[in-house]
């Protein structure tokens, strides 16, 4: 039987496992990154684990998330992460390169490869044909370590593209479409394989847009076949060297397959609060916006800004609403400054920010109370954007853009015929802001800089025989990490600070959640559909711990979430029966008699709920040797006693 480009690249780098869906498989990784938000703790885990040098191909930390210096911390956290990387063979972007995502494409990525980040838009890899997936930093650790990474083995679902996107469509449009049948939920514990002819219509950074926002569907990853854009892109970045052909054998079986004729596809916006509640324009409707914003790892490329700059030439941003513009990279701005575009999009009167995330982690440029933002990015959380009452619709760059100048929501359609833009043959390449490593034979002569702010990692402890806690949180569905450990300019800081953050954990939902836990001497989290959607951050799961939370019980969870919660030995159980969700108050006492037994002899566990009398039957969702690394306390103690 033929293979899926997938199921190839799986099949390459395969050290454990059977390629069964479902099954655990465990994958050697070519390449990692790390952005430093989640990187802090990546390497003080990487330092944990006694490694010298790492024993991938290629490494990366980037400097893209804290780079708004109000105090000592981020630039702390920075020095941190340079010497650290210095040290154990690790290249460092300096902040002011770029998003991770973005300059990683650009600069490091290869098809075939495996690429694992800690950042749940690693995905945007797959543009280029590489298999690259969001994970914990526990996980990116490991495998800068040489350890596997461990996934269970996706299903694959062929998305065949046909047609060819109208003018003012857009590949954000692609994907928006892609969220609203599937929604945040459907791409779980599945790859998002693109084909069909329409995949050569669009070019790499188009395909990445794609790729990138396929997080928003749960997925694995999403991945395009490596063809002749490919390699023109490869090429104009220097690097024709990494590219090779590879496409699914014409005999390929996926697990379900998906029509979108991009002829049909239309502008369209994601609304308030949710990447899948999509509605196209026109039945939105003709609504006054307070702020546009253009940037983030899904729309940052050279061919998005030079589309904005198209239209916003000759033009004046208007009164009522604030354009902020954030290029992906330096070689973004750099190629726009020298070719005039930057000159366009400032004479418009927008405000140009730093090639960094920005205001998609609600580092800055929080809207007005009640705002409306049009943003070009991937994720519209309520309160993410630093204003827990803006409205927040995720748009193309096309269509913030040309709204941004009307002062409401407008089709660009009405703009006409637009301009041709023609990716360079060779872009601008200038390594400068790309330091790396020291020699190994000079690893000593660097001393790892810590500040204040760096705190060591938690410990864990091993699983006790029962637990006997109350339920002292129960949210509903789709519950994001960023209701769980919300970020932000005030937070972010903090990262490398576990009982600090744990002040704000739960925030959006329930402010009195850390103290109810402290009272309380820690508890267990009833969740609904989804749970820990989103973010990669672990310390969604990481701050839980540290707060004594000993096992969530939920009707399903997120991929990385739920790997991040076993990596910090936190129990993720399901209902056996959706309804035994309505069984359990807020406050309830549980118990859990035998669950190390339990978890010894497989993934049945039963709860007993002391206040309400009943028994119920949960499955934890751990593999096997997420089973062991749960009774060991969690992935670095497992590493460490194995
Ligand atoms: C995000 O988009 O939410 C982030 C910030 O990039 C996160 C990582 C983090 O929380 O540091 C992600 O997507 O994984
Ligand atoms: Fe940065 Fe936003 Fe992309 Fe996350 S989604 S990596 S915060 S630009």
């Amino acid at each position: 039987m033929g293979m899926t480009i997938a199921q190839k690249i799986i099949k390459a780098h395969l050290r454990s496992g059977e390629m069964k869906p479902g099954e655990d498989i465990g994958l050697h990784i070519d390449q990692t990154l790390t952005q430093d938000a989640t990187g802090t703790m990546a390497y003080l885990e990487f330092e944990a684990m006694g490694v010298p040098r790492v024993k991938t191909e290629r490494s990366v930390a980037y400097i893209d998330h804290n780079t708004l210096q109000s105090g000592f911390e981020n630039a702390d956290d920075h020095a941190f992460i340079r010497t650290v990387a210095q040290k154990h063979g690790i290249y460092y972007s300096r902040p002011g390169n770029g998003i991770c995502h973005q300059v990683h494409l650009e600069r490091f990525g290869a098809p075939g490869k495996t690429l694992i980040g800690s950042d749940s838009h690693t995905p945007t890899g797959g543009g280029l044909g590489m298999l690259a997936m969001g994970a914990g930093g526990l996980d990116v650790a490991v495998a800068m370590g040489g350890g596997e990474y461990h996934i269970p083995m996706p299903k694959i679902t062929k998305i065949n593209l046909t047609g060819k996107l109208s003018p003012w469509v857009s590949a954000k449009d692609v994907i928006l479409r892609v969220l609203q049948i599937l929604t945040v939920k459907g791409g779980v514990g599945k790859i998002m394989e693109y084909t069909g002819e329409g995949v050569k219509t669009l070019t790499v950074p188009e395909r990445a847009t794609i790729t990138n926002m396929g997080a928003e569907l749960g997925a694995t990853t999403s991945i395009f076949p490596s063809d002749e854009n490919t390699k023109h892109f490869l090429e104009a970045q220097g690097r024709g060297d990494v590219w090779i052909p590879l496409e699914a054998d014409a005999d390929a079986e996926y697990d379900e397959v998906i029509e979108i004729n991009l002829s049909e596809l239309e502008p369209m916006a994601a609304c308030p609060h949710s990447p899948d509640k999509v509605e196209s324009l026109s039945e939105i409707g003709k609504m006054r916006i307070d702020q546009c914003c253009i940037g983030s790892c899904t729309n940052s490329s050279l061919l998005d800004m030079m589309r904005v700059a198209s239209i916003l030439k000759g033009k004046t941003v208007a009164p009522n609403v604030d354009l902020t513009i954030s290029c992906g990279s330096k070689q973004v701005y750099n190629t726009l400054a020298q070719n005039g575009a930057l000159a366009d999009i400032v004479d418009a009167g927008a405000r140009i920010l730093e090639c960094a995330c920005g205001p998609c982690i609600g580092m800055g440029q929080a809207p007005k109370s009640g705002g409306i933002s049009l943003r070009t990015f991937n994720r519209n959380f309520e309160g993410r954007s630093g204003t827990k009452d803006a409205q927040v619709y995720l748009v193309s760059p096309e269509v913030a853009a040309v709204s941004a100048i009307a002062g409401y929501l407008t089709d660009p359609r009405t703009l006409g015929e637009p301009i041709e833009i023609k990716l360079p043959d060779e872009y601008l390449i200038n390594d400068n802001l790309i330091v790396p490593p020291v020699p190994e034979s000079e690893m000593d002569s660097i001393e790892v800089m810590r500040g204040p702010n760096i705190k060591p990692f938690p410990t864990s402890e091993p699983l006790t025989d029962s637990i006997e806690k109350k339920a002292v949180l129960k949210v509903g569905d789709n519950i994001t990490t960023d209701h769980i450990m919300p970020a932000g300019a005030k937070i972010l800081p903090y990262r490398s600070n576990i009982p600090h953050l744990s002040q704000f954990c739960f925030a959006v939902c329930d402010e009195t959640f850390p103290e109810r836990c402290k009272a309380e001497n820690g508890g267990i989290v009833i969740g609904g559909m989804n749970y820990g959607q989103g973010s990669s951050r672990e310390h969604a799961a990481l701050v839980p711990m540290y707060l004594g939370i000993k096992a969530v019980i939920a009707k399903s969870y997120a991929r990385i979430h739920c790997a991040n919660l076993a990596n910090a030995g936190i129990i993720p159980l399901q209902f056996n029966n959706e309804a035994d969700y309505d069984g359990i108050d807020q406050m309830d006492e549980l118990s859990l008699p035998n669950v190390k037994a339990e978890l010894a002899a497989g993934t049945a566990v039963t709860l007993k709920n002391i206040t309400k009398g009943t028994d119920i039957e949960l499955t934890a969702l751990l593999t096997d040797r997420e089973r062991a690394m749960v009774i060991d306390g969690g992935l670095l103690n497992y590493t460490k006693n194995h």
